[in-house]
């Protein structure tokens, strides 16, 4: 009979236990499959915990792609479209604020904005949608624009980053969102997306954005063709920079959706191998506050279980997503904040609404006001 022989997650136990941190040889030895899944989980439910109670975050939210027309083809993106493709599109002013009117109508304090790099529109055209949002609707958070776009916007200008996210910070960016990070070993990166800014821009542009105050997030597309030794580089690297700024608030473990995609012959990542990211990243990034298991990409279930093994936020009750729908996502559109609730409270957890920087959210009727700063550290 031939028996597995089980590696052992006692040594990172006690070092887990005492707040200690994992060396990145500990980090990539916990994708090992024959560790308990369960245990991992309830080892990073222990720092879940610690760090943010029984607390299950939400904020209300809306996205707004304002262009799919984009410059680069990544291999793993449904969303985007070549220029003269029927599919493409752009939005106008009008349709824009009219997006900003219906977010702002439904609840949201947040608009969450990104979009395809498209080969007739200039930095202004960005810039200004970021104008007239903020100034039509100045209680709405604006986290907008990933690095992909703002290296771009440097590239089209020849102006440098500081310059460029002072700027947009002055016209009403609130924050940065976490996308554009995909893997940041470069043996994958080039694969995926060859041409788009690459890590060492990635990481210049949260940096800078953190010196000018701006807080941000981060993401990990996992699931495609990384493997556990390229996911342990993308934690470590995001910790080491956090260790220096502490400007990041949240991360973001992304699920790859093959459906209409160039890697459509690679299956979905499972709910077991979503919710050991989860853990595993929870463990790791000890220095990030929250961890978000993003219910449109993860689904329902998988969205619910992953607070127990290392999530504390789930993002938001997300209204007019694409990326991950033209990706094969089968999640709703848009879910009511009493749903979103419900699935918090079915996971034993307690709802709490918060906004984009972790303001708890307190409401009378159609208005509300950013509250105390939640505790997390
Ligand atoms: O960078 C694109 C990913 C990201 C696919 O900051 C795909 O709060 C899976 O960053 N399958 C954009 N993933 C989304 C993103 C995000 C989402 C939710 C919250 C926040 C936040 C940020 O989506 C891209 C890429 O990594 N992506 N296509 C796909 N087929």
């Amino acid at each position: 009979m031939i028996s597995a022989v089980k590696a052992s997650l006692e040594p990172i136990r006690e070092k887990v236990t005492a707040g200690e941190r994992l060396t990145a040889a500990e980090a990539e030895s916990l994708w090992d499959e024959s560790i308990d899944l369960h245990e991992l989980g309830e080892l990073a439910n222990l720092v879940r915990e610690r760090k943010n109670g029984n607390a299950g975050y939400y904020n209300i939210n809306t996205h707004l792609n304002p262009t799919n027309v984009c410059v680069y083809r990544c291999i793993f993106c449904a969303f985007r479209a070549d220029l003269r493709e029927d599919r493409g599109y752009w939005m106008n002013d009008e349709q824009i604020l009219e997006r900003g009117r219906e977010a702002v109508e439904a609840g949201s304090t947040e608009m969450h904005i990104v979009g395809g790099l498209h080969h007739q529109k200039g930095y202004d055209w960005y810039l200004n949608i970021i104008r007239i949002l903020h100034d039509a609707y100045p209680t709405l958070h604006l986290k907008a624009w990933t690095p992909v776009e703002i290296n771009w916007f440097c590239h089209l200008t020849k102006r440098s980053k500081l310059d460029i996210l002072t700027e947009l910070k002055e016209a009403g960016l609130g924050s940065l969102p976490g996308g554009g990070a995909e893997i940041f070993h470069p043996e994958v990166r080039d694969k995926i997306c060859e041409h788009k800014a690459d890590t060492k821009e990635w990481f210049e542009v949260h940096r800078i954005a953190h010196s000018i105050g701006l807080r941000s997030n981060a993401t990990m597309l996992y699931g495609h063709i990384e493997n556990a030794y390229h996911r342990t580089d993308h934690l470590i690297r995001l910790r080491d920079l956090q260790d220096e700024t502490g400007g990041f608030q949240t991360f973001i473990p992304l699920a790859f959706h093959p459906d209409n995609t160039k890697l459509a012959h690679i299956p979905k990542p499972s709910a077991a191998m979503s919710l050991r990211t989860m853990a595993i990243s929870r463990i790791v990034l000890d220095n990030f506050p929250h961890m978000k298991a993003y219910w449109i990409m993860l689904g329902i279930g998988t969205a619910q279980a992953a607070l127990a093994y290392g999530a504390d936020d789930i993002d938001g009750t997300v209204r007019h997503e694409l990326i991950y729908h033209d990706a094969g996502a089968e999640t709703p559109e848009v879910l009511s904040v009493e749903e979103i609730q419900r699935l918090i409270r079915e996971a034993g957890r307690d709802p709490i609404e918060r906004d984009t920087l972790y303001h708890r959210v307190e409401r009378d009727g159609a208005t509300w006001r950013a509250a105390e700063a939640v505790a997390a550290t």
